[in-house]
């Protein structure tokens, strides 16, 4: 892993909000810990001209990914839809829950994704909803701006930052996934560890925030 060299590269930051967070929706276990590493390197990247984009996940009241929102006639159009996974309500639009973590530094941030905020559509990548053909547009921004290497932290490993990364990949950027700046739910239990896998398996690069920051 070489250090940042300018505009080529761009730091994606997932989902670092309220209900991934301590006390959160959807807790993530030491979900705020990413904060830290995250404000560094966005500091850093953003001062060597690259691109710094925070995504946030952004779902309407009884959105098709929420259990509470599931009924008797919920058909499989929309489980397939929603990515087939059920989670309590969580980044509801407007809500503290859906607000950034209050340490984050949004200050270098150039970009801001909000995503899932179709009513019958989940959205885990910043880059595809989950119907996997319906694009957010970070692709065409990073492509319009030069930009070629992706370093991606956040949450959750094995959800967002886990579709994210593959997206990534499979748009022929240069990804590395920063180990000490991503957390994950690991529900089902092993799910990150296979999400790992499933990255390295893909060409993506997992390396410590501070291999980054030379
Ligand atoms: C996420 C589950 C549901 C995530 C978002 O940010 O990883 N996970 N919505
Ligand atoms: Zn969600």
């Amino acid at each position: 892993m070489e250090g940042i060299n300018g505009i080529e590269t761009a730091l994606l930051i997932i989902d670092v909000q309220n209900d991934f967070c301590k006390g959160g929706a959807l807790e993530v276990r030491n979900g705020e810990t990413v904060v830290a590493p995250l404000n560094a390197l966005a500091e850093y990247c953003a001062a060597r001209g690259g691109r710094v984009i925070a995504t946030a996940d952004w779902h309407p009241r009884g959105h098709v990914s929420f259990a509470s929102a599931r009924n008797a006639e919920a058909s499989d159009i929309a489980n397939s839809a929603s990515g087939g996974a059920l989670w309590p309500d969580h980044c509801v639009q407007g809500t503290k829950g859906a607000q950034f973590h209050e340490s984050l530094n949004m200050n270098p941030v150039q970009l801001i994704i909000r995503k899932g905020f179709r009513q019958n559509l989940d959205s885990y990548s910043a880059f595809f909803e989950n119907d996997r053909t319906t694009p957010t547009g970070l692709d065409g921004y990073l492509k319009a701006l030069g930009v070629t290497t992706v370093l991606i932290g956040g949450l959750a490993t094995d959800y967002c930052v886990l579709y994210s990364a593959l997206d990534a990949a499979r748009l022929g950027y240069r990804v590395t996934v920063l180990i000490d700046a991503v957390q994950a739910v690991n529900a089902p239990a092993g799910s990150e560890q296979a999400a790992f896998a499933a990255m390295r398996k893909a060409g993506v690069a997992l390396a410590e925030t501070k291999e980054c920051i030379l």
